[in-house]
């Protein structure tokens, strides 16, 4: 027996030495002949890329191994967050500062006679998600490391992520993204990391010897789910949180069939069919219900994730009795909600539990997050297709599904109208709702900003919220400051470091302590130089890109985010399209100089969206060539919308737009990158705008158009757009451009798609109705913004005022109102 309960992790293991420039000098040379393989003076960027990543991914080794050994020694209770989504972006430079060896790295690079700034250009972005859900997902790793909780992301290490955006003549052509083609530096590949995950087949039911009924799941066609294992840095804190990506292979009956069967290429054919499942990320974040391999790719993640967790937990305390006390699983949005089936499926034709101790642990285990109330984002999947590909999970939420409502027959009696409500079948349709499924199974359900949870609980989840008033919490989304300030923006965080010291970095609401210094004139001075410095940066990225000159005199204005008719960028183009015609009919003088950026990328197959990408292009083709614009107006749409587009765009940046119909953004995370980076918002009430115009100040934003009552009290009482559009001189002259081919005197009719979707088809969004407010604030936004002064004192308090919108202060609200887990000890 030993002495002491701590193991030594490493014992006998001679840790990377990264303590001195020198000894970082010898390892990057060391991993350019040895692991690489190539002498130091023929290395390419990317070759001294790979070299330093290949050192950073050691010590993240080291530290992981660590981490996880003091999670098994306290015997943690974890959280495993299941999303098939994780929009990382770049590593390298966020890794370094993380663990502390930046400068050192820089100076042994620049010794070396490389540039730091030059090879992370060399990094693929990891572009595992669409959007929002996808980046939260990653802040959410940044901040579970950083404040040393236990957990572990899972995920799928698609082969391709987000397509890449090209413009050409002016439209969205979406190209395969191989980030993967020179390998992935950060990742651990895991062949023993295996787990069969079974399709289709049939069910056979028969009595066991104990008269309890058995379910076999038989001829089932088979895929192996292989692990592949990223970690991910905490700042400061020494914390590891691992990523584990799964990844489809053939099974090796496969193999055998090949040898056997003698019919040699339709083995491979289905080989390569199989392994289809992690090949490509779904490039949609609207309705793509009804598509089968999307469902197997959600299954696929789901089995393998649970049979993993349950492995491991077997492992670790010998059977499964103290599972929902040591486990706890965030499901992010319905995607992986078929987890609850795949959960009793494990527990009772596995592990052999009975319904009852099944259904007891998997409630007490899952969690789900809802991220969109738009009806058609809502996931269904049609019974007939569950029927033939995964038959006996419809067994069992057939089953979940008759003692819910068992249930409901109890809590209201006599109404049998919210039966049909409460459903976890949509009878009509055929279909499973999978949002129902996610709640039914989870012990909370949250929404992601104050309104967004409030409207939950009013409309889409009323009948659950009658059912059980305790279940619908609300966490209000966060960014992490560590890559949307101290990476992405350097200058600021030494200036904020100058006046209040490092400690906001692991608690932003210290940021608080920057507000008084919106009235010292030498700080005001700095920011402001700070800004400048970064629309510099900016606009040499759109002139690269777009070949639109950004002059950094002007007012930046950017809306960056996936375009879609809720988001309104069509808005922002009427805007953009009325200072047209005002320098156009000679009232151009007085303007301010200004310059608009759009970016994001559409779903491939949501035609409205491409064509107002298209708009965009040839108005802004239109505008930028003409003579009286110049010096006062430029549009440019920046291709390719990333998250390293994003860490230049919006330090670059002096208004943020987040114009979205209220009560259509769940809630919003680039509003708060924005702000915090010092731009001010332009907005309506929707989202976090409502809590972050409550934490900045009515007179430190500009807050314009309907709320989402009133919107909604419109849409009841009937909305007239067209008496809108007759009214307002402005706005006619500038829909009608867009409608009569303004920008497109070849093609005129090019545009008639937009001009009906805003009036002849009921305008949906709401776009007539808050353009006069939007062009009025607008208005009001020039103004401060001649007063430069004024303006950057609004600045530094919405960056001082954005302290409770770190995703540090949402992990900690998930860990304690709906995980119940602790920060590791030392
Ligand atoms: C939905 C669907 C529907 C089926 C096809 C595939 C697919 C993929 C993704 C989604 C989810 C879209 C929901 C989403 O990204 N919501 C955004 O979540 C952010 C983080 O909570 C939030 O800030 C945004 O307001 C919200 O739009």
């Amino acid at each position: 027996m030993q002495e002491t309960a701590t193991v030594q992790p490493m014992a006998g293991v001679d840790l990377i030495d990264v303590s001195t420039v020198e000894a970082i000098k010898r390892h990057l040379l060391s991993h350019l002949v040895h692991g690489v393989g190539v002498a130091p003076q023929y290395a390419s960027p990317r070759d001294w890329m790979v070299a330093v990543a290949t050192l950073v991914r050691g010590v993240l080794s080291e530290q992981y191994l660590e981490t996880a050994l003091r999670e098994r020694e306290q015997k943690a209770r974890r959280v495993y967050y299941l999303s098939l989504e994780y929009l990382m972006g770049r590593s390298l430079r966020k890794t370094l500062l993380d663990i502390g060896l930046l400068e050192r790295v820089e100076q042994a690079l620049t010794d070396l006679g490389q540039e730091l700034e030059d090879i992370q250009e060399h990094e693929y972005d990891a572009a595992l998600g669409n959007g929002g859900l996808g980046r939260l997902a990653a802040c959410f790793l940044d901040s579970l490391a950083t404040h040393s909780y236990p957990g572990f992301g899972y995920g799928i290490r698609y082969e391709f992520g987000m397509f890449t955006q090209r413009i050409e003549h002016g439209e969205q052509v979406e190209h395969p993204e191989t980030w993967l083609r020179h390998g992935n530096p950060w990742e651990f590949e895991r062949p023993s990391i295996i787990y069969p995950v079974r399709f289709r087949g049939r069910m056979m039911t028969f009595r066991g010897e104990d008269g309890r009924e058995v379910c076999r799941w038989i001829d089932t066609e088979d895929v192996i789910a292989m692990a592949y294992d990223v970690p991910v840095s905490g700042f400061g804190s020494g914390v590891v949180t691992k990523l584990r990506l799964w990844s489809a292979r053939a099974t090796r009956d496969f193999d055998l069939n090949i040898f056997n069967q003698g019919n040699y290429i339709d083995a491979v054919k289905a080989k390569t069919l199989s392994e289809n499942l992690s090949k490509v990320l779904y490039p949609a974040d609207t309705t793509l219900m009804g598509q089968e391999l999307r469902l197997m790719q959600e299954y696929f993640f789901v089995s393998a994730s649970l049979q993993d967790i349950l492995a491991r937990h077997t492992r670790t305390y010998g059977d499964l009795s103290a599972l929902p006390e040591k486990v706890c699983i965030q499901l992010n949005d319905t995607h992986p909600a078929l987890a609850v089936p795949e959960m009793m499926r494990l527990l009772l034709d596995q592990y052999g539990y009975d319904w009852a101790a099944a259904w007891a642990m998997t409630r007490g285990i899952f969690n789900y997050t809802n991220h969109t109330l738009l009806p058609e984002a809502l996931e269904t999947w049609p019974i007939a297709m569950l029927e033939q590909i995964l038959p006996r999970h419809l067994d069992i939420i057939y089953k979940i599904n008759y003692q819910f409502l068992q249930q409901v027959k109890v809590s209201f009696p006599g109404q049998p109208d919210i039966l049909g409500r409460l459903s976890l079948i949509d009878d009509g349709a055929r279909r499973v709702r999978m949002a129902h499924l996610a709640v039914v199974g989870s012990g909370h359900v949250n929404g992601v900003a104050a309104l967004h949870t409030d409207l939950m609980r009013r409309h889409v989840f009323a009948d659950f919220q009658r059912l059980d008033t305790d279940k619908i919490v609300n966490v209000t989304n966060g960014v992490t400051q560590r890559r949307w300030v101290v990476q992405s923006n350097p200058d600021l965080t030494a200036l904020i470091d100058d006046c209040i010291g490092p400690r906001w970095k692991t608690d932003l609401t210290e940021l608080k302590a920057f507000e008084r210094f919106a009235d010292d004139a030498g700080v005001r001075d700095r920011f402001a130089a700070i800004k400048r410095d970064n629309k510099q940066r900016l606009g040499a990225l759109v002139e690269a890109r777009t070949g639109v000159r950004f002059d950094p005199a002007a007012l930046f204005d950017s809306q960056v985010k996936r375009i879609h008719e809720y988001k309104r960028q069509l808005l922002n183009l009427l805007h953009v399209i009325t200072l047209y015609n005002r320098i156009r009919s000679g009232q151009g003088d007085g303007i301010l100089p200004r310059c608009v950026l759009i970016a994001g990328k559409s779903a491939p197959g949501y035609f409205l969206a491409k064509q107002i990408i298209r708009l965009i292009n040839d108005a802004a083709m239109v505008i930028n060539n003409d003579p009286a614009c110049k010096g006062r107006l430029s549009l440019a749409f920046l291709p390719n919308y990333n998250v390293s587009a994003a860490e230049v765009i919006i330090p670059g940046t002096d208004l943020s737009e987040q114009i979205s119909t209220a009560g259509m953004e769940a809630s919003g995370t680039g509003n708060m990158k924005f702000a915090l980076n010092g731009a001010l918002t332009i907005g309506t009430l929707d989202g976090a705008n409502i809590e972050i115009k409550d934490a900045v100040g009515d007179d430190n934003i500009f807050i314009f158009g309907k709320t989402a009552a009133e919107v909604t009290e419109m849409r009841m009482q009937g909305y007239r757009p067209w008496d809108i559009y007759n009214a307002d001189e402005e706005l006619r002259q500038a829909v009608d451009m867009i409608g009569s081919g303004y920008f497109t005197p070849d093609d005129p009719g090019r545009y008639r798609c937009v001009f009906d979707a805003i009036l002849t088809h009921g305008d949906h969004f709401f776009v007539m109705a808050d353009y006069a407010d939007y062009i009025r604030v607008q208005a009001q936004v020039e103004q401060t913004y001649r007063q430069p002064e004024d303006w950057t004192r609004k600045a530094i308090i919405n960056v001082a005022n954005m302290g409770g919108f770190s995703s540090d202060r949402s992990i900690h609200d998930y860990a304690r109102k709906i995980w119940r887990i602790t920060p590791l000890k030392r």
